[in-house]
Protein backbone atom coordinates (compact mmCIF):
# COMPACT_ATOMS: atom_id res chain seq x y z
CA UNK A 1 0.00 0.00 0.00
CA UNK A 2 3.04 2.34 1.13
CA UNK A 3 4.65 1.59 -2.46
CA UNK A 4 1.46 2.49 -4.20
CA UNK A 5 1.02 5.30 -2.45
CA UNK A 6 4.29 6.54 -2.85
CA UNK A 7 3.94 5.36 -7.12
CA UNK A 8 0.99 7.52 -7.09
CA UNK A 9 2.33 11.01 -5.50
CA UNK A 10 5.61 10.33 -7.50
CA UNK A 11 3.34 10.16 -10.51
CA UNK A 12 1.16 12.99 -9.80
CA UNK A 13 4.44 15.19 -9.11
CA UNK A 14 5.77 13.81 -12.64
CA UNK A 15 2.52 14.86 -14.03
CA UNK A 16 2.83 18.05 -12.52
CA UNK A 17 6.52 19.10 -13.21
CA UNK A 18 5.59 17.74 -16.56
CA UNK A 19 2.79 18.98 -18.06
CA UNK A 20 4.03 22.45 -18.82
CA UNK A 21 7.24 21.25 -20.33
CA UNK A 22 5.19 18.93 -22.56
CA UNK A 23 2.58 21.16 -23.21
CA UNK A 24 1.92 21.60 -26.88
CA UNK A 25 -0.19 23.87 -28.69
CA UNK A 26 -1.75 22.33 -32.30
CA UNK A 27 -2.93 25.12 -34.72
CA UNK A 28 -5.75 23.45 -36.40
CA UNK A 29 -6.61 24.88 -39.97
CA UNK A 30 -10.08 25.08 -41.28
CA UNK A 31 -11.29 25.76 -44.36
CA UNK A 32 -15.47 26.96 -43.05
CA UNK A 33 -16.50 30.11 -41.84
CA UNK A 34 -16.55 29.83 -37.62
CA UNK A 35 -20.35 30.01 -37.89
CA UNK A 36 -20.23 26.90 -40.00
CA UNK A 37 -21.77 23.43 -37.83
CA UNK A 38 -18.41 21.55 -39.08
CA UNK A 39 -16.34 24.71 -37.87
CA UNK A 40 -18.38 24.55 -34.64
CA UNK A 41 -17.89 21.23 -33.95
CA UNK A 42 -13.93 21.36 -34.58
CA UNK A 43 -13.94 23.92 -31.78
CA UNK A 44 -15.99 22.07 -29.08
CA UNK A 45 -13.73 19.15 -29.82
CA UNK A 46 -10.79 21.25 -29.48
CA UNK A 47 -12.21 22.63 -26.41
CA UNK A 48 -12.64 18.68 -25.41
CA UNK A 49 -8.95 17.80 -26.22
CA UNK A 50 -7.45 20.63 -24.33
CA UNK A 51 -9.39 20.67 -21.35
CA UNK A 52 -9.19 16.19 -21.84
CA UNK A 53 -5.41 16.46 -21.95
CA UNK A 54 -5.28 18.76 -18.81
CA UNK A 55 -3.65 21.38 -20.85
CA UNK A 56 -0.80 18.73 -22.29
CA UNK A 57 -2.35 19.91 -25.42
CA UNK A 58 -4.02 22.79 -26.37
CA UNK A 59 -6.07 22.89 -29.64
CA UNK A 60 -6.59 26.34 -31.54
CA UNK A 61 -8.87 26.44 -34.71
CA UNK A 62 -8.38 28.55 -37.45
CA UNK A 63 -11.82 28.92 -39.66
CA UNK A 64 -11.80 30.72 -43.04
CA UNK A 65 -9.25 29.02 -44.39
CA UNK A 66 -7.33 31.83 -42.09
CA UNK A 67 -4.19 29.96 -41.55
CA UNK A 68 -4.22 27.71 -44.98
CA UNK A 69 -6.93 27.93 -47.26
CA UNK A 70 -8.83 24.78 -47.78
CA UNK A 71 -6.98 23.60 -50.76
CA UNK A 72 -3.42 23.82 -48.56
CA UNK A 73 -4.78 22.20 -45.81
CA UNK A 74 -3.82 18.56 -45.97
CA UNK A 75 -0.40 19.67 -47.35
CA UNK A 76 0.47 21.67 -44.60
CA UNK A 77 -0.52 18.85 -42.30
CA UNK A 78 1.04 16.09 -44.56
CA UNK A 79 4.29 18.80 -44.44
CA UNK A 80 4.32 19.40 -40.48
CA UNK A 81 3.47 22.88 -41.10
CA UNK A 82 0.09 22.23 -38.83
CA UNK A 83 -0.06 19.34 -36.69
CA UNK A 84 -3.96 18.99 -37.60
CA UNK A 85 -6.52 20.00 -39.51
CA UNK A 86 -9.97 20.01 -41.31
CA UNK A 87 -10.53 19.44 -45.30
CA UNK A 88 -13.30 18.46 -47.33
CA UNK A 89 -12.49 14.76 -48.39
CA UNK A 90 -13.53 14.91 -52.09
CA UNK A 91 -11.25 18.12 -52.34
CA UNK A 92 -8.32 15.16 -53.10
CA UNK A 93 -10.09 13.24 -56.23
CA UNK A 94 -7.84 14.57 -58.44
CA UNK A 95 -4.76 12.78 -56.22
CA UNK A 96 -6.56 9.81 -55.76
CA UNK A 97 -10.25 8.73 -57.08
CA UNK A 98 -11.03 7.11 -53.74
CA UNK A 99 -11.46 10.41 -52.19
CA UNK A 100 -14.43 10.98 -54.28
CA UNK A 101 -16.06 8.41 -53.18
CA UNK A 102 -18.71 10.57 -50.96
CA UNK A 103 -19.18 12.36 -54.35
CA UNK A 104 -20.72 9.88 -56.83
CA UNK A 105 -24.08 11.00 -57.92
CA UNK A 106 -27.05 9.24 -56.10
CA UNK A 107 -24.78 6.33 -54.73
CA UNK A 108 -25.71 7.66 -50.93
CA UNK A 109 -27.96 10.80 -50.95
CA UNK A 110 -29.81 9.85 -47.05
CA UNK A 111 -27.69 10.39 -44.32
CA UNK A 112 -28.37 6.74 -43.32
CA UNK A 113 -26.74 5.71 -46.57
CA UNK A 114 -24.25 8.51 -46.16
CA UNK A 115 -23.00 6.84 -42.86
CA UNK A 116 -23.16 3.31 -44.42
CA UNK A 117 -20.99 4.42 -47.34
CA UNK A 118 -18.49 5.78 -44.81
CA UNK A 119 -18.30 3.11 -42.85
CA UNK A 120 -17.52 1.00 -46.27
CA UNK A 121 -14.68 3.08 -47.01
CA UNK A 122 -13.03 4.51 -44.25
CA UNK A 123 -10.30 1.46 -44.11
CA UNK A 124 -9.45 2.19 -47.57
CA UNK A 125 -9.28 5.73 -46.73
CA UNK A 126 -6.94 5.84 -43.66
CA UNK A 127 -5.29 3.29 -45.08
CA UNK A 128 -4.43 5.92 -48.11
CA UNK A 129 -4.06 8.52 -46.10
CA UNK A 130 -1.50 6.73 -43.97
CA UNK A 131 1.05 6.38 -47.24
CA UNK A 132 0.53 9.85 -46.95
CA UNK A 133 1.55 10.49 -43.33
CA UNK A 134 -1.77 11.41 -42.37
CA UNK A 135 -4.17 10.18 -39.53
CA UNK A 136 -7.72 10.52 -39.73
CA UNK A 137 -9.60 11.36 -36.36
CA UNK A 138 -13.06 11.77 -37.55
CA UNK A 139 -15.16 12.91 -40.52
CA UNK A 140 -18.76 14.42 -40.52
CA UNK A 141 -21.26 14.96 -43.76
CA UNK A 142 -22.37 17.93 -44.94
CA UNK A 143 -25.82 18.02 -45.73
CA UNK A 144 -27.57 16.79 -49.28
CA UNK A 145 -26.70 18.15 -51.76
CA UNK A 146 -29.12 20.58 -54.14
CA UNK A 147 -28.48 22.94 -57.30
CA UNK A 148 -28.62 27.19 -57.09
CA UNK A 149 -29.04 29.11 -59.67
CA UNK A 150 -30.13 32.87 -59.99
CA UNK A 151 -33.01 31.90 -62.69
CA UNK A 152 -35.43 29.63 -63.05
CA UNK A 153 -34.01 26.15 -64.20
CA UNK A 154 -36.56 23.33 -64.89
CA UNK A 155 -34.36 21.38 -67.71
CA UNK A 156 -30.52 20.84 -68.51
CA UNK A 157 -30.79 22.98 -71.49
CA UNK A 158 -31.42 25.61 -68.94
CA UNK A 159 -28.40 25.21 -67.89
CA UNK A 160 -26.26 26.15 -70.74
CA UNK A 161 -23.29 28.60 -70.62
CA UNK A 162 -24.10 29.35 -66.92
CA UNK A 163 -21.16 30.02 -65.06
CA UNK A 164 -21.72 27.75 -61.90
CA UNK A 165 -18.69 27.49 -59.21
CA UNK A 166 -17.42 24.25 -58.29
CA UNK A 167 -15.91 22.90 -54.88
CA UNK A 168 -14.03 19.58 -56.42
CA UNK A 169 -13.74 17.24 -59.75
CA UNK A 170 -17.32 15.73 -59.55
CA UNK A 171 -19.05 18.94 -58.89
CA UNK A 172 -16.51 20.39 -61.99
CA UNK A 173 -17.69 17.46 -63.94
CA UNK A 174 -21.30 17.42 -63.39
CA UNK A 175 -21.07 21.08 -64.82
CA UNK A 176 -19.11 20.01 -67.94
CA UNK A 177 -21.94 17.10 -68.53
CA UNK A 178 -24.85 19.92 -68.31
CA UNK A 179 -22.97 22.21 -70.55
CA UNK A 180 -22.05 25.02 -67.72
CA UNK A 181 -18.53 26.78 -67.24
CA UNK A 182 -17.01 25.64 -64.01
CA UNK A 183 -14.71 27.56 -61.94
CA UNK A 184 -13.10 26.52 -58.41
CA UNK A 185 -14.09 28.71 -55.81
CA UNK A 186 -13.62 28.16 -52.14
CA UNK A 187 -16.87 28.03 -49.75
CA UNK A 188 -15.08 30.99 -47.98
CA UNK A 189 -14.90 33.10 -51.07
CA UNK A 190 -18.62 32.65 -52.86
CA UNK A 191 -20.54 35.12 -51.85
CA UNK A 192 -18.07 37.67 -53.46
CA UNK A 193 -18.08 35.51 -56.45
CA UNK A 194 -21.97 35.34 -56.53
CA UNK A 195 -22.16 39.55 -55.99
CA UNK A 196 -19.33 39.79 -58.62
CA UNK A 197 -20.88 38.01 -61.22
CA UNK A 198 -17.97 35.32 -61.07
CA UNK A 199 -20.30 32.41 -60.53
CA UNK A 200 -24.20 32.48 -60.51
CA UNK A 201 -24.79 28.70 -59.95
CA UNK A 202 -23.35 25.79 -57.66
CA UNK A 203 -24.18 22.59 -56.33
CA UNK A 204 -23.88 22.46 -52.45
CA UNK A 205 -25.96 22.03 -49.41
CA UNK A 206 -28.52 24.71 -47.98
CA UNK A 207 -26.55 24.66 -45.31
CA UNK A 208 -23.65 26.54 -47.43
CA UNK A 209 -26.14 28.96 -48.82
CA UNK A 210 -27.41 29.93 -45.31
CA UNK A 211 -23.66 30.53 -44.04
CA UNK A 212 -23.15 32.83 -47.02
CA UNK A 213 -26.03 34.32 -47.74
CA UNK A 214 -26.51 33.10 -51.39
CA UNK A 215 -29.62 34.74 -51.18
CA UNK A 216 -28.46 38.27 -51.98
CA UNK A 217 -27.17 37.02 -55.41
CA UNK A 218 -29.35 33.83 -56.35
CA UNK A 219 -33.00 32.80 -56.28
CA UNK A 220 -33.33 29.07 -56.70
CA UNK A 221 -32.55 26.09 -54.73
CA UNK A 222 -33.69 22.92 -56.23
CA UNK A 223 -33.36 19.36 -53.60
CA UNK A 224 -31.48 16.76 -55.54
CA UNK A 225 -29.98 14.92 -52.93
CA UNK A 226 -27.06 14.18 -55.16
CA UNK A 227 -24.89 13.28 -52.97
CA UNK A 228 -23.51 14.40 -49.07
CA UNK A 229 -19.88 15.06 -48.84
CA UNK A 230 -17.91 14.60 -46.05
CA UNK A 231 -15.46 16.79 -43.60
CA UNK A 232 -12.63 14.80 -42.14
CA UNK A 233 -10.24 15.52 -39.55
CA UNK A 234 -6.82 14.68 -40.06
CA UNK A 235 -3.47 15.05 -37.91
CA UNK A 236 0.04 14.48 -38.91
CA UNK A 237 1.22 10.86 -38.25
CA UNK A 238 4.64 12.07 -36.75
CA UNK A 239 2.61 13.93 -34.69
CA UNK A 240 0.70 11.15 -34.02
CA UNK A 241 3.37 9.01 -32.96
CA UNK A 242 4.86 11.33 -30.38
CA UNK A 243 1.49 11.53 -28.70
CA UNK A 244 1.10 9.61 -25.10
CA UNK A 245 -1.44 6.47 -25.50
CA UNK A 246 -2.84 8.63 -22.69
CA UNK A 247 -3.64 11.78 -24.80
CA UNK A 248 -4.34 9.90 -27.72
CA UNK A 249 -7.41 7.94 -25.65
CA UNK A 250 -8.63 11.96 -25.16
CA UNK A 251 -8.18 12.80 -28.60
CA UNK A 252 -9.69 9.69 -30.20
CA UNK A 253 -12.69 10.21 -27.32
CA UNK A 254 -13.25 13.37 -28.22
CA UNK A 255 -13.24 12.98 -32.10
CA UNK A 256 -15.64 10.19 -31.62
CA UNK A 257 -18.17 12.60 -29.89
CA UNK A 258 -16.91 15.24 -32.53
CA UNK A 259 -18.64 12.77 -35.00
CA UNK A 260 -21.39 12.22 -33.79
CA UNK A 261 -22.49 15.43 -32.79
CA UNK A 262 -21.46 17.02 -36.15
CA UNK A 263 -23.42 14.70 -37.85
CA UNK A 264 -26.95 15.88 -35.53
CA UNK A 265 -25.67 19.10 -36.06
CA UNK A 266 -25.68 18.06 -40.03
CA UNK A 267 -29.41 16.17 -39.67
CA UNK A 268 -30.87 19.50 -37.81
CA UNK A 269 -29.49 22.22 -39.85
CA UNK A 270 -30.63 20.47 -43.37
CA UNK A 271 -34.25 21.99 -42.91
CA UNK A 272 -33.37 25.08 -41.14
CA UNK A 273 -31.20 26.13 -43.11
CA UNK A 274 -33.67 25.07 -46.46
CA UNK A 275 -36.00 27.77 -44.26
CA UNK A 276 -33.25 30.41 -43.93
CA UNK A 277 -32.92 30.31 -47.20
CA UNK A 278 -36.65 30.70 -48.26
CA UNK A 279 -36.49 33.69 -45.60
CA UNK A 280 -34.25 35.27 -47.22
CA UNK A 281 -36.00 35.17 -50.39
CA UNK A 282 -35.45 32.27 -52.39
CA UNK A 283 -37.29 29.85 -53.78
CA UNK A 284 -36.75 26.07 -52.28
CA UNK A 285 -38.28 23.10 -54.23
CA UNK A 286 -37.60 19.52 -55.58
CA UNK A 287 -36.00 19.38 -59.45
CA UNK A 288 -38.88 18.67 -61.71
CA UNK A 289 -39.21 15.21 -62.62
CA UNK A 290 -37.86 16.08 -66.50
CA UNK A 291 -34.89 17.57 -64.37
CA UNK A 292 -33.93 14.77 -61.69
CA UNK A 293 -34.00 12.55 -64.84
CA UNK A 294 -31.80 14.02 -66.82
CA UNK A 295 -29.68 14.14 -63.78
CA UNK A 296 -29.93 10.95 -62.87
CA UNK A 297 -28.47 9.75 -66.49
CA UNK A 298 -25.43 12.24 -65.94
CA UNK A 299 -25.25 10.68 -62.81
CA UNK A 300 -24.99 7.45 -64.31
CA UNK A 301 -22.23 8.33 -66.37
CA UNK A 302 -20.19 10.26 -63.33
CA UNK A 303 -20.54 6.48 -61.82
CA UNK A 304 -19.07 4.66 -64.38
CA UNK A 305 -16.62 7.03 -64.79
CA UNK A 306 -15.82 6.95 -61.03
CA UNK A 307 -16.06 3.10 -61.24
CA UNK A 308 -13.42 2.85 -64.18
CA UNK A 309 -10.95 5.27 -62.28
CA UNK A 310 -10.97 3.78 -58.92
CA UNK A 311 -10.94 0.56 -59.79
CA UNK A 312 -11.02 -2.87 -57.74
CA UNK A 313 -10.57 -0.90 -54.83
CA UNK A 314 -13.49 1.41 -55.93
CA UNK A 315 -15.60 -1.72 -56.68
CA UNK A 316 -15.09 -2.97 -53.34
CA UNK A 317 -16.37 -0.47 -51.65
CA UNK A 318 -19.36 0.11 -53.29
CA UNK A 319 -20.03 -3.64 -52.85
CA UNK A 320 -19.84 -3.13 -49.53
CA UNK A 321 -21.80 -0.44 -49.30
CA UNK A 322 -24.85 -1.73 -51.26
CA UNK A 323 -24.55 -5.41 -48.79
CA UNK A 324 -25.45 -3.70 -45.95
N1 LIG B 1 -20.59 22.86 -48.72
C1 LIG B 1 -19.23 22.87 -49.14
C2 LIG B 1 -18.96 21.48 -49.62
C3 LIG B 1 -20.26 20.79 -49.64
C4 LIG B 1 -21.20 21.72 -49.02
O1 LIG B 1 -22.37 21.48 -48.74
C5 LIG B 1 -18.99 23.84 -50.25
O2 LIG B 1 -19.94 24.25 -50.91
O3 LIG B 1 -17.83 24.17 -50.48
Amino acid sequence: MKTLTNLMAATALTAATAAPAFAEKWDMPLAYSASNFHSVTAAEFAKCVTTGTGGDIEIVTHPSGSLFKGADIKRAIQTGQAPIGERLLSGHQNEDPIFGVDSVPFLATSFDDAAKLWEAARPALEETLSEQNLTLLYSVPWPPQGLYFKDEVNSVADMEGVKFRSYNNATARLAELTGMLPVTIEAAEISQAFATGVAESMVSSGATGYDRKVWESLNYFYEVDAWLPRNYIMVNSDVWGGTSDANKNVINACAALAEYAGTWRSKEYTGFTLQGLRDGGMTVAPASDALKAELQEIGATMTSEWLEAAGEGGAAIVDAFKAE
